[in-house]
This record gives structure tokens, C-alpha cells and sequence, in this order.
């Protein structure tokens, strides 16, 4: 065989050879899930799509948090559909609950009924989440809480939650952790609270506050309450400062902490000043600036974390965003990839979606995966079990690291 034939035939044969190759390697490499672990049916979701929904806030009070997870989702599903699930595609449908808890539970029901998804990340807010997450235990759904931090989410809940999962801090944890970091540091005598009394997250955060103040044997002097629709500060701020606390603690949501903050900081409060939740957002250190400068707070994910699997998710979501991520990019990037390793290893049909909503319920009882979050599993409620990174803002957007706490 001349030459160029046996480089023709060679050619020929090595491009069979390559092509079984390739078909043999991404055999191998689906069958590589996240963890490593061999997934059982490699390729049979060839073509098909695992549908998900994710129900954030993109526009009212808690539209300040619902834009970074929104990038979180499409970043992990762009990343994730460079290799597929078992061959098969994610598709995340993303809508709008306005942080309204009955808009919440409308687009939930959307998603479940036309949107045959199975399994749902939202809502943002906690006071959306008591009115969405019964539609999707109802319909037998699971949902990943990505940012709902308030109490009886998961585990104990005042509705049924069997098919509830959160990747999301609670307060409870975060709260009584923060102030143990600022009580060590500054031993403040006495504290003002202030907090939105008709939002979930911000009023069950205020009851943790005072439970913890306690704790620490901190005189709480002064506790102000107002809607999380205020903006207006002026008043609070005074009452605050007339009572000359040590230290003020913040619950609140959106707008509000960066416009609380940014007033004491006028009225020339000078002390410390912790807060929730509602803290972690780029946006709002952004907005309180140079009046937030050592705000302190509790929060699940820190930019500067070094493993390989967070400045991996840090740099490629500045090359797609081009600005850092925050802890709500984090934490819903994160659950997309719970999904997508619960997906990998539940063995769907993609023919009966109730059984793979359940199917995928299961597994999400055992995933056990590497993430921006540090290593991740469920606990047996459904709950997260995390270091505590305390950190404060940074007067441009970001945060300092104070202390990392661990669980
Ligand atoms: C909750 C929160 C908010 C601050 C998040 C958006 O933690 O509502 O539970």
C-alpha cells in the first residue's frame, strides 16, 4: 500500500480509530460526574433537556439580590452544557416573583404546570418563599432555597416541606456568629436593633438579634421597627443615636440597610454596626460606601476563598459579567450544580416527569459535590451545614474578611 495510501488507509483507519476515540472518551468523561463518582446511565439523556425553573426577585424589594443570581444560574448552565448531563441539556427558565409572595407562588405554579420542570431555585426572599415553596411541595416539586435565610424553611416548617432544600445560610447560624465575632472584638455593652417588621426574613432575623444579644449579655436599648417600603431614616437614626448604643444591629432587606447605614453615618453615629442577610450584596456595600465601611455581617461564600473550584466560578463569572461575584451569584450557581449532580445520578426518564421529580428529590438527599461554598451536602433536613465567613464591607462594593467561623 503506497504510501499515501497506507497514510490514506493509515488516515482513514487513525480517523475510525479516532472517532471511536471520542465516542469511547465522552462515554468516559459523562460518566464523570462533579464528585468523580461513576453516574449510572451515561448518555441515555442524548438530545433530551432537564427543564428547571428559577423563580428570583428582578424587580421589587429584593430586586438588589435577584440580578447576581440570575447570572449565578446562566454562568453554571453555560458551564454545565459544555459536557451535558448523561448527554442531556439543562434548560433554566427564569421569572420574575416582583418579591411578592402570591407572584411568587403564580410563577411556581407556571413552572410546574406548563414549565413540566423538575425542580425549582427560588424564591429570593423568604416572605415569597412561605407563599411559593407549599405550590411546589404540593406538587410533589423540589426546590433549592438559594437566598431564604428566615426560620422553618427546611426541617420544621409551618406547611409540609418534604420537597425543600436549601443552599442558603440561615440566620439562625449566621446571626449568633457574627455578634460572637463582634462581642469578642468590641464588647459592646448595649445595642439598638432596627429591622422591617413586614418582611419574614428581616423580622425573624430581629428575633435571632435579640435572642443573641442576650447571649452575649448585650443591654439591647433601643429596638426601632418601620416598613421594608421606607425610605426615609432620618427619625430611626435619631432615636438610635439618642440612646448612645455601643453597637446597632440591622435586619432588613434591599434598599433598606444602605439608607439606614448611610443615615446614622450623617447623624455622626460612629460605633459598629452589624446586620443579616441582607448585608452580602455587592450591591448594597455599593450603595452604603464610604458609610459602610466595617458593616458587619454573616455570610455563607467570601470572594477571596482560594480553593480551585471558587476562583474557577470567581474568574468565570468576571470574563461573562465583568465585576465580581457576590454570595448570591455564589449560592444559586451553586444549586444549579446540586441539580445537575442530582440529575446525573437519579437515572430519569424524561418521559414521566412526577417520577423524576421524585427521582431527583432523592438523590438530592445525597449529593455530596465540591463548590464556591466549600464542600456541599445536604443535612438530613434538607439544610446547610457551612463555615461562617464574617465579613465586613469595604466602603467600594466588596467585603474584607473578619473571621471565618466554623460550623
Ligand atoms: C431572605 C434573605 C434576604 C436578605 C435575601 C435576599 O436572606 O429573604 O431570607
Amino acid at each position: 500500500m503506497g504510501g499515501t495510501g497506507l497514510r490514506k488507509f493509515g488516515r482513514r483507519a487513525a480517523a475510525v480509530v479516532l472517532a471511536a476515540c471520542m465516542v469511547a472518551l465522552s462515554a468516559c468523561s459523562s460518566k464523570k460526574t462533579t464528585t468523580g463518582t461513576a453516574s449510572p446511565s451515561a448518555g441515555t439523556g442524548a438530545g433530551k433537556t432537564i427543564a428547571l425553573g428559577a423563580v428570583l426577585s428582578l424587580t421589587g424589594a429584593g430586586g438588589i439580590y435577584g440580578p447576581q443570581q440570575k447570572n449565578g444560574i446562566l454562568l453554571a448552565q453555560d458551564e454545565i452544557n459544555r459536557s451535558g448531563v448523561n448527554g442531556a441539556r439543562i434548560a433554566v427558565t427564569i421569572a420574575d416573583d416582583q418579591s411578592d409572595k402570591t407572584q411568587g407562588a403564580q410563577q411556581f405554579q407556571t413552572v410546574i404546570q406548563q414549565g413540566k420542570v423538575v425542580g425549582i431555585i427560588g424564591p429570593t426572599l423568604s416572605n415569597t418563599a412561605v407563599g411559593a415553596h407549599p405550590v411546589a411541595d404540593h406538587n410533589r416539586t423540589p426546590v433549592i432555597a438559594p437566598s431564604n435565610t428566615g426560620n422553618g424553611i427546611v426541617g420544621s416548617c409551618p406547611y409540609s416541606c418534604t420537597y425543600i432544600f436549601r443552599d442558603s445560610l440561615g440566620e439562625a447560624a449566621a446571626i449568633p456568629a457574627n455578634l460572637k465575632v463582634a462581642a469578642a472584638r468590641l464588647h459592646p455593652k448595649t445595642a439598638a436593633l432596627a429591622f422591617a417588621n413586614d418582611d419574614k426574613f428581616s423580622s425573624d432575623g430581629a428575633a435571632i438579634f435579640k435572642t443573641a444579644l442576650g447571649a452575649d449579655n448585650i443591654q439591647l436599648v433601643d429596638t426601632e421597627q418601620f416598613s421594608k417600603a421606607q425610605t426615609d431614616f432620618s427619625t430611626y437614626a435619631t432615636n438610635i443615636i439618642a440612646k448612645k448604643p455601643d453597637i446597632v444591629a440591622i435586619s432588613a432587606v434591599g434598599g433598606v440597610p444602605s439608607k439606614l447605614i448611610v443615615e446614622l453615618r450623617r447623624q455622626r453615629y460612629a460605633g459598629p454596626i452589624v446586620g443579616g442577610n441582607g448585608f452580602n450584596s455587592s450591591s448594597v456595600s455599593m450603595q452604603a460606601g464610604q458609610a459602610g465601611i466595617g458593616a458587619q455581617s454573616g455570610s455563607a461564600w467570601f470572594l477571596g476563598t482560594t480553593t480551585t473550584v471558587n476562583t474557577n466560578f470567581v474568574a468565570a463569572y468576571k470574563a461573562k459579567y465583568n465585576a465580581d461575584p457576590d454570595q448570591f451569584a455564589a449560592q444559586a450557581y451553586t444549586a444549579v450544580y446540586l441539580f445537575a449532580d442530582a440529575a446525573r445520578h437519579a437515572s430519569l426518564t424524561f418521559s414521566d416527569v412526577a417520577r423524576d421529580r421524585d427521582a431527583i428529590t432523592t438523590a438530592l438527599q445525597n449529593v455530596s459535590i465540591d463548590t464556591p461554598l466549600g464542600p456541599f451536602s445536604f443535612t438530613s433536613d434538607h439544610d446547610v451545614h457551612q463555615p461562617i465567613y464574617v465579613v465586613a464591607m469595604d466602603g467600594a462594593g466588596g467585603f474584607t474578611l473578619v473571621e471565618t467561623v466554623q460550623p
